[in-house]
């Protein structure tokens, strides 16, 4: 199955951004420390560099992340032109607190009163995008939930007088060419339940952790990861959690469900699912597509 999800909204938030677009300055870019290239949505870059706009990136979501990984990913983003990236969590506020002085940094001609930093906050569903808008303001100025699509529209407001802020909602886009982005954007919930099944990601993400994360499995269900394949991490799982229907049978629905909320809660330990170099193997495999088809329908489901 491969996933797919832009549903009317998300094509409606990609006309706004494109407008919004013309009046920002700095482009600040949340993704997922645990994905970050899956997590990136090409239509950003598309957008803010057709009107040659900088970008912060930010890797959140940095305390459940590897933080090996993490460190390769900032070198890897540090690397390209018009891009710093940093990684934080929304958790820490001494982390968030940083985030000005380093925007006023890429755009040096703004902040200031006559001349404010007009920033627009940009990434996939469910990233934190919110979350960090309210941590940088120090209120609750936006709604935010463990679920995608919670922004439905944009926000503008003042972080102080040199400073303004936009929240978007969050997009994926019209067609994710490689089927492992789909599985690991589903894994890290930035995928609406409508579009993908529990089990077929669960399993995916059990491969994963058997070939990278081996002893984590281990310290967690008891298994013996030479042992067991995907499917057989979910059986382990529904063991040792004793999930059974009602015949006796393993839950395996149920197994998914849970492994996903121990990698999702951070209970297994810091995970990434992919580094520059892991992705660069896996893209060799997979068929050279272009970036992304454009946006042409409001496709409101699965393909
Ligand atoms: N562990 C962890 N969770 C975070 C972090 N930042 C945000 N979250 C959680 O991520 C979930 C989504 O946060 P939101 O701020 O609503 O995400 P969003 O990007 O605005 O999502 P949409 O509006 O749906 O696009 C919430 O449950 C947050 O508590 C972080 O740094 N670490
Ligand atoms: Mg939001």
């Amino acid at each position: 199955m491969a996933i797919q999800w832009f549903p009317g909204h998300m094509n409606a938030a990609r006309k706004k951004a494109e407008e919004t677009m013309k009046i920002t300055d700095l482009v600040i870019e949340v993704l997922d420390a645990r994905i970050p290239q899956a997590s990136s949505n090409p239509m950003v870059d598309e957008l803010r560099k057709h009107r040659q706009r900088p970008c912060l990136k930010i890797l959140n979501k940095s305390d459940l992340a590897d933080p090996v990984a993490t460190q390769e990913w900032l070198a890897y983003y540090n690397a390209q032109p018009g891009v710093t990236a940093i990684a934080i969590t929304t958790r820490i506020p001494a982390e968030v607190a940083k985030i000005p002085a380093v925007c006023k940094t890429l755009a040096p001609h703004r902040a200031q009163p006559t001349k404010p930093l007009r920033m627009m906050i940009m990434g996939i569903p469910n990233v934190g995008k919110s979350t960090l808008m309210n941590a940088l303001l120090k209120k609750r100025v936006a709604k935010v939930g463990d679920e995608p699509a919670v922004t439905k529209s944009q926000q503008r407001l003042m972080l102080n007088k040199d400073i303004y802020l936009t929240d978007t909602p969050g997009m994926l886009w019209p067609k994710i060419e490689y089927p492992t982005d789909g599985l690991m954007l589903a894994i890290c919930h930035a995928v609406g339940v409508n579009a993908l099944i529990e089990e077929e990601i669960a399993v995916f993400l059990a491969e994963q952790l058997l070939v990278h994360y081996p002893q984590m499995l281990n310290a967690r269900y008891g298994l013996d990861p030479v042992k067991v394949d995907g499917v057989g991490v979910l059986e382990a799982v529904a063991q040792k959690r004793s999930l059974r229907m009602r015949g006796g049978d393993l839950d395996l629905e149920r197994a998914a469900h849970h492994l996903l909320q121990d990698f999702r809660t951070g209970a297994l330990g810091r995970i990434s699912l992919e580094t520059p170099a892991r992705r660069a193997e896996l893209l060799k495999h997979q068929p050279d597509i272009s970036p992304y088809a454009a946006p042409h329908s409001d496709n409101d489901d699965i393909k």
